[in-house]
């Protein structure tokens, strides 16, 4: 029967396909035969083909989204140990030390132009910080008094000159006795900026106490004393004396003051370098007193301490004191 049925399909195929003219054919169907005729199919249903091929791979999909941020991470490690510390002075060992900032290379030269110019700002201020009056001072020799502030008093005068036994040089520079030197206790020039401040404005009068080597005592006493400031080389204005010593002050009244190092006298040279030690003073050219000048017995004519009116040229004075009394 299969072969008949298959015999059948090959003929009709042949039929379509135009190979044959139509014809009557007869199939054997199961026993019995059947009479099959173009245009009538048999009826029944074949089995079921097999399965065909997978198909292709399909497209790649989109990218996805990015994903969240991480935790996170965990904390570094401990850093390595300081350097050494520096080391104490005679102490027991201490702890190892942190190591410090790095330092800053010092400049020399720089810091010793700072380191000048804070000096040079202190002794400003110093300057400012006038001694207070010993007028109502009823004691004698340095004190300190009122805001502790210091003075060398004698009898209410306030002194500003003190020599008696040559312990301190008196031949400085103009800076030194602008600002002041010397032992406020013993020997001392306080200074030619707070003497200004001192008379500025003020009526003072002057005082010269002195004492020659054969302890012989003197003074000279002026009614009108002021000291004019730097920018006129704190010019003397003295007048008015009266006393035991004699006048040898007057000839200088007007006088700029002068220096070893600063020359503001009318004569031809410095009187301040005359003999090499003659301290500063408000020279003329050169004048009859010389207070600063070199300590000691005099060397001769016009050395060392002069004060021409009571001793002359050649006999030196071995104590002085100077002070003002201002009101
Ligand atoms: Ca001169």
């Amino acid at each position: 029967m299969l072969l008949q049925l298959t015999a059948f399909v090959l003929y009709y195929t042949s039929l379509v396909s135009g190979q044959h003219q139509c014809s009557y054919v007869t199939v054997p169907v199961c026993g019995d035969d059947v009479t099959v005729t173009p245009g009538s199919l048999i009826s029944g249903r074949g089995e079921k083909g097999v399965a065909g091929p997978p198909g292709k791979l399909g497209p790649r999909g989109i990218t996805g989204r990015q994903g969240p941020i991480g935790l996170k991470g965990d904390k570094g490690d401990v850093g390595p140990p300081g350097d050494a510390g520096l080391r104490g002075f005679h102490g027991v060992k201490g702890d190892k030390g942190a190591v410090g900032p790095k330092g800053e290379a010092i400049n020399l030269e720089e810091f010793s132009k700072e380191l000048e110019e804070l000096r040079e700002r202190l002794r400003d201020i110093d300057n400012r910080l006038l001694p207070v009056s010993c007028l109502t001072s009823t004691k004698s020799g340095y004190q300190r008094l009122r805001d502790n502030k210091t003075a060398v008093c004698q009898g209410g005068w306030t002194v500003f000159q003190r020599r008696f036994d040559g312990s301190v040089d008196f031949n400085r520079t103009w800076k030194e006795y602008k600002d002041g030197f010397g032992n406020m206790e013993g020997e001392f020039w306080l200074g030619l900026q707070k003497l200004h401040r001192m008379t500025n404005g003020q009526t003072c009068k002057l005082n010269v106490k002195l004492e020659a080597f054969d302890q012989s005592q003197a003074y000279a006493q002026y009614s009108s004393f002021a000291i004019d400031d730097e920018s006129d080389n704190y010019r003397l204005h003295v007048s008015g004396y009266s006393g035991t010593a004699g006048d040898s002050l007057d000839y200088d009244n007007g006088m700029q003051f002068t220096t070893k190092d600063r020359d503001n006298d009318p004569w031809s040279g410095n009187c301040a370098l005359q003999y090499n030690a003659d301290g500063g003073w408000w020279y003329r050219g050169c004048g009859y007193s010389k207070l600063n000048a070199e300590w000691g017995v005099s060397k001769g004519t016009w050395q060392n301490m002069v004060w021409f009116h009571w001793k002359g040229w050649n006999e030196a004075i071995k104590e002085s004191t100077m002070m003002i009394k201002c009101n």
